[in-house]
C-alpha cells in the first residue's frame, strides 16, 4: 500500500462521507497509486485499532485528516504510529492543517503538512519518496521540517478534474448509498461571511460544469442508484445558468432522485429565484434547501458580512413552505458584539418561521464555536477579551476537548456579557420547544415533559430569563446522547 489514509474519530456520532481524504485517495488511484482508506467515525474505538495494526506493517505512509476539534485524537494517533513504525511518513491535511500549518508541522511525530488541496501535494510527495528524493521545497502546497527550520511552499493551482471513488469507503458503507448518496457539485463559496472557512481561505466558488455534474450523476445513478442525493458542497446555487441547465438536464436525462441542496436567502430575488423558479426546482423532486440564516439582527448580519437582510427571511420561508421542499434553516449566537437583546431577536425569528412553516428543520441556534484564522477571529484576537490561542499544536490538543453532538460547549466566550446561558442552550430551547408531549410519553423520556411544556412558554411569549432549566436540559441530554452513541456507530 502506497499510503493509508485515516479520518479521525469526530466523535459526533453521524456517519458522513470522509470528503477531505476521500477526495485525495480517489485521485491518488487514478494516478496509479495504492490507497487504503480507514474511517475511525464509523468504527468502534476496538475495531478502528485492528483495522489500523493490520494496515500499518504494509504501508508506506499515512495521511491523516484534521479539523482543529480533532488535535487531540491526531496527536496519539501520529504518536501510536511513531511508536510502532518511526520511518513511517505521516502527512497531515485538512482544516486545520490548512488554518495552522506551521504550527502543525512543528509538531515532532508530523512529517508533511498540507495547507491547501491534497490530491496534487500528496501525489508528488509519494512519487518523490518512492525515488528517495528530498527535495521537498519543490513540491507547492506543503509545510515541513527542515534542519530546525519550517518550510512552507507556495500554494498549489486549482484541483485537477477528477472522479470521485466511492469505492474507497468501507463496505458497510457502501451498503448504504442507495439510501443516501453525497456528490460534491462544486468548492468554495465567494460570498464572505468573516466567520466561515471560505472567506478564512478565500476559497472561491470552483462549481463542476453543469454537463460534468450530470454526467457525475449518471455513473453514481448506475453504480449505486441512489433515490436520494445530498450535494454535499456549500454555495449550490452559487451560478443561475448552472442551475437552469441543471434543472433541464434532471428532465431529459430522466431522473427521479430526490437531492438536498445548500442556499442563501439573498438568492431569492425577482432576477433569480422567484415563486416560478422554486417551483422548477421542486418539480425536479428538490427534497431540502438549506440556508443559512445566522441571526435575527440586522447588524449582526451586516457585522459578520452576512449580505442577507432579515426581513427577507420571513418571506423566503413562506415561499418555500409552499412547495413540498423542506426548508432548513440555520442560526448562530454567541458572537462577538452580540447583545442579550439581540440574542433574543434571533430566538423570536425561529419562532415566527415556526409560525409560518411548522414543518421546517432548525438547526440549533449553535452556539458560536471559534475557530482560528480570519476576520472575526483576528477581531477577537484584538478585541482586548483576553482570548489567546495556543501556541502548538500540542495546545491545540488540549483545548480541543471531545465534543460529542456538540453539547459540552466551551464555556470561553468573555465576549458574552449577562446571556452566556441562553446563548450556549438556545438550540436546547428550539429542540425542546419543538418536541411534541406525546414522544415523550414513554418510561425513559418522562422527565422532558416539564422541560419541554417550559421551553414551549419560553419560546411562545420570549420568556429568555434565568434559563437554569435549559442548562440541566442541556447537561441531561449530553450524557444520555453520550451513552447512545456506541450504538450508532457500526463496527465492520
Ligand atoms: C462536509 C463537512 C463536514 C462533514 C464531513 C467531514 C469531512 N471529513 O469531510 C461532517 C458532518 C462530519 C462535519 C462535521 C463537523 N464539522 Co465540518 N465541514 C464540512 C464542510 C461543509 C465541507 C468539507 C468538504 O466536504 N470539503 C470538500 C473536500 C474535498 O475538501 P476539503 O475538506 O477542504 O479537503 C481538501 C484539503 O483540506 C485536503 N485534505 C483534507 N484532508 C486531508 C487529509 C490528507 C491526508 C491530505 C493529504 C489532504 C487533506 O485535501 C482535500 C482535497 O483537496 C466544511 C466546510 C468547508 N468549506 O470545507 C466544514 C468544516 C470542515 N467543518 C468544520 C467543523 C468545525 C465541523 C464540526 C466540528 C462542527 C461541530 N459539530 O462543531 C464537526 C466535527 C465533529 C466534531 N464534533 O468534531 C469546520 C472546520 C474548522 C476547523 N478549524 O477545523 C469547517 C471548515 C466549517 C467551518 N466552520 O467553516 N463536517
Ligand atoms: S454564504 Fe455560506 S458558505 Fe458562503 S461564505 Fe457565507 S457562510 Fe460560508
Amino acid at each position: 500500500m502506497d499510503i493509508l489514509l485515516i479520518e479521525p474519530d469526530h466523535k459526533c456520532g453521524i456517519e458522513y462521507f470522509p470528503w477531505g481524504i476521500l477526495a485525495v485517495g480517489s485521485y491518488l488511484r487514478q494516478q496509479n497509486f495504492d490507497v487504503g482508506l480507514i474511517n475511525a467515525s464509523y468504527l468502534l474505538e476496538r475495531d478502528f485499532r485492528a483495522q489500523l495494526f493490520e494496515a500499518l506493517p504494509k504501508t508506506r505512509a499515512v495521511g491523516i485528516s484534521c479539523f482543529s476539534t480533532d488535535a487531540a485524537f491526531v496527536r496519539d494517533l501520529c504518536a501510536e504510529i511513531k511508536g510502532i513504525r518511526p520511518e513511517l511518513q505521516i502527512i497531515v491535511g485538512g482544516p486545520h492543517a490548512v488554518l495552522r500549518p506551521e504550527q502543525t508541522a512543528a509538531h515532532p511525530d508530523i512529517d508533511f503538512v498540507i495547507h491547501g488541496p491534497g490530491e496534487e501535494p500528496t501525489e508528488q510527495l509519494l512519487t518523490m519518496l518512492g525515488q528517495g528524493n528530498t527535495d521537498f521545497e519543490k513540491v507547492p502546497g506543503i509545510c515541513f521540517r527542515r534542519d530546525g527550520r519550517l518550510i512552507r511552499t507556495p500554494p498549489v493551482g486549482p484541483v485537477p478534474e477528477y472522479r470521485v471513488d466511492y469505492s474507497l469507503l468501507p463496505a458497510n458503507k457502501l451498503a448504504t448509498l442507495a439510501e443516501y448518496m453525497e456528490v460534491l457539485s462544486g468548492r468554495g463559496c465567494s460570498f464572505q461571511c468573516t466567520f466561515c472557512y471560505n472567506a478564512v481561505c478565500g476559497q472561491k466558488w470552483l462549481g463542476k460544469t453543469a454537463d460534468a455534474l450530470l454526467d457525475e450523476i449518471d455513473v453514481v445513478l448506475k453504480r449505486y442508484n441512489p433515490h436520494a442525493i445530498n450535494f454535499r458542497d456549500e454555495n449550490f446555487f452559487q451560478s443561475k445558468e448552472r442551475i437552469l441547465a441543471f434543472l433541464a438536464g434532471y428532465h431529459e436525462r430522466g431522473y427521479t432522485f430526490r437531492w438536498d441542496a445548500t442556499c442563501r436567502a439573498s438568492y431569492f430575488t425577482k432576477s433569480y429565484i422567484d415563486e416560478a423558479l422554486l417551483q422548477r426546482i421542486a418539480q425536479a423532486n428538490c427534497r431540502r434547501l438549506k440556508f443559512g440564516f445566522e441571526s435575527g439582527s440586522q447588524r449582526v448580519l451586516n457585522f459578520l458580512k452576512k449580505g442577507n437582510k432579515v426581513e427577507s427571511y420571513l418571506q423566503v420561508a413562506k415561499l418555500v413552505e409552499g412547495t413540498p421542499i423542506i426548508g432548513s434553516y440555520s442560526f448562530l449566537v454567541g458572537v462577538p458584539t452580540e447583545t442579550a437583546e439581540e440574542c433574543r431577536q434571533t430566538l423570536a425569528l425561529v419562532r415566527d418561521i415556526l409560525d409560518v412553516d411548522p414543518n421546517c428543520e432548525i438547526l440549533g441556534p449553535q452556539y458560536y464555536r471559534v475557530y482560528p484564522g480570519g476576520e472575526l477571529y483576528n477581531y477577537i484576537l484584538a478585541g482586548g477579551y483576553g482570548y489567546s490561542e495556543p501556541d502548538s499544536f500540542e495546545g491545540w490538543a488540549k483545548v480541543a476537548r471531545g465534543d460529542y453532538f456538540g453539547l459540552a460547549k466551551g464555556a470561553t466566550h468573555p465576549w458574552i456579557k449577562g446571556f452566556k446561558t441562553l446563548a450556549r442552550h438556545a438550540d436546547m430551547l428550539v429542540f425542546l420547544a419543538r418536541t411534541p408531549i406525546n414522544r415523550l410519553l414513554v418510561p425513559r423520556k418522562l422527565l422532558g415533559i416539564p422541560f419541554a411544556l417550559l421551553a414551549k412558554l419560553r419560546l411562545r411569549f420570549r420568556l429568555y430569563a434565568l434559563p437554569w432549566d435549559l442548562k440541566l436540559a442541556g447537561a441531561l441530554y449530553s450524557r444520555y446522547a453520550s451513552m447512545m452513541l456506541p450504538k450508532s456507530k457500526r463496527s465492520v
